[in-house]
């Protein structure tokens, strides 16, 4: 008898897990696990520090001597615990530029902070800023440039295993990495271990990046990589903050390269893609990646970071917000002050979402996935319009006038991207008013208007690849 009760119960879970499963169709392509996690991440750090700093410049040669390197008050215990205090999720350092200089004792090089009067050659800085971010709760990824302009081998086969063993080192000995970020600018003239001449590679082939790819996989499985194209995070098409107001995660991924020309021409993704790529906003907080003490004055305002979050997360991308650590090896103070003016913001303007004071209904839904899943605490849980039915109508309703100038929506983005176009209207004493039309929605679009008073809004979805899946919906009010 107890046996019959376990076996039947065992059949019901099945039953309803199968059920379940079957109730959702995924429309593909889907996000790995990886891309998952790394997608609520929203926002982290990016930190251009290594000789440039030094050296005032963007790009140095590879002649650079280790000695140049000469930070007089380093601590990247300040870098983390202001990135944690303004509400990023981690950091992502450039432990190798183009210029080669390694800010970690790599034993592949002497191009590097060992071989420096510095600290007496005993730095290592991969392992300061990896414990300070553990200390303050941050993730830990690394910038390493494919393109070396120090490297006697670069532009030869000999390079590759080079680079490979760099990799190795910084993806063995520092703790869990959440992002690999391999740049797309590489080859040109450099110093090359003396030969100083120009040395151009085949981008497209050169570094056959299907085997680096598995040496990552291999070392760090959960951590995503970026390149221009993929594999798993994807550039954004250019460095001013801004992502395209239409962008599908997926994309024709076989017409990609890293370093490819006019790759901005892909930065709206496609709609029949292939691959799940979605994409990353790369940005500096000043006109430089890298500090240079003329441009203290022109870092970038608390209103101009708020324009760039709403256009980068805001618009289905993540942000990753460079902050050019300066020559004492510290944020500079103006840098420090425009990133806790963002914070303030968001902080503020996010506070308290009006929906939760609405009453939601939809043009139609499946029984199990109610419209008040888009509301509740949990941002895993959606709303899901029935099968076939790729337009649907979602109203939310109050008992008084509410005032919002933010409005949020995400999709499940688990069981893929779907939704095509939308609008948003308000009611008002002489009808419905439009206030907004949009294309893709994605893991996050947030809509920033002029301010609205009214009792109901209205979001119609007017076309999707599939049935629309929402998982949550936000209005508020950011002044
Ligand atoms: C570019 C590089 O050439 C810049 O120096 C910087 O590192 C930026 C993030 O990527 O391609």
């Amino acid at each position: 008898m107890k046996k019959f009760f376990i076996i039947s119960f065992l059949l019901i879970i099945c039953y309803s897990c199968v059920k379940n499963k079957e109730e959702i169709e995924m429309v593909y392509p889907i996000p790995t696990e990886r891309q998952l996690s790394w997608q609520k991440l929203d926002y982290y750090a990016f930190i251009h520090f290594n000789m440039n700093t030094f050296t005032n410049k963007e790009w140095g040669f590879g002649d650079e001597h280790p000695d140049q390197f000469n930070p007089t008050e380093l601590d990247t215990d300040q870098w983390a615990k202001v990135i944690s205090e303004v509400g990023m999720k981690g950091i992502i350092i450039t432990a190798k530029h183009h210029d080669g200089f390694c800010l970690w004792p790599s034993s592949y090089t002497d191009h590097s902070v060992k071989n420096s009067k510095w600290r007496n050659g005993e730095a290592d800085i991969i392992k300061d800023l990896a414990e300070s971010c553990k200390k303050y709760n941050l993730k830990f990824g690394v910038y390493l440039s494919p393109w070396d302009r120090n490297h006697e081998d670069y532009g030869k086969t000999e390079y590759i295993s080079y680079f490979r063993n760099q990799l190795k080192e910084l993806l063995t000995n520092y703790g869990e990495i959440f992002e690999v970020w391999f740049d797309g600018a590489n080859g040109g003239d450099g110093y090359y271990g003396g030969a100083n001449e120009v040395r151009k590679v085949d981008k497209k082939n050169y570094y056959d990046w299907e085997n680096t790819v598995k040496i990552v996989r291999e070392l760090q499985p959960d951590a995503v990589i970026f390149s221009d194209a993929g594999p798993d995070v994807r550039w954004v098409g250019n460095e001013k903050g801004y992502a395209n107001q239409t962008t599908w995660s997926p994309i024709l991924k076989d017409s990609l390269y890293p370093g490819m020309l006019n790759f901005n021409k892909f930065s709206a993704g496609q709609e029949n893609g292939t691959h799940w790529i979605p994409t990353e906003t790369d940005v500096s907080i000043r006109p430089g990646w890298y500090y240079h003490p003329e441009q203290n004055d022109q870092v970038k305002s608390v209103d101009k970071l708020i324009d760039i979050y709403f256009n980068s997360i805001g618009l289905n991308s993540a942000l990753l917000l460079n902050i050019p650590v300066d020559t004492r090896g510290l944020i500079h103070e103006n840098d420090e002050a425009s990133l806790r003016g963002l914070n303030n913001f968001i902080e503020s303007a996010f506070d308290q979402n009006l929906v939760k004071k609405s009453r939601i209904y939809v043009e139609s839904s499946r029984e199990k996935f109610k419209p008040e899943l888009m509301i509740d605490e949990d941002l895993e849980s959606f709303w899901a319009s029935p099968k076939h039915s790729n337009s649907n109508l979602i109203e939310i309703k109050f008992d008084e006038k509410i005032e919002f100038d933010i409005l949020e929506i995400s999709e499940a983005i688990k069981y893929g991207q779907r939704i095509k176009s939308f609008e948003i209207l308000i009611e008002t004493p002489s009808g419905w008013k439009n206030i907004f039309e949009g294309s893709t929605i994605g893991n996050r679009r947030l809509v920033r208007i002029d301010s609205q008073k009214t009792s109901t809004v209205r979001i119609q979805i007017i076309d999707s690849k599939g049935p629309p899946l929402i998982s949550n919906i936000g209005l508020f009010l950011s002044n």
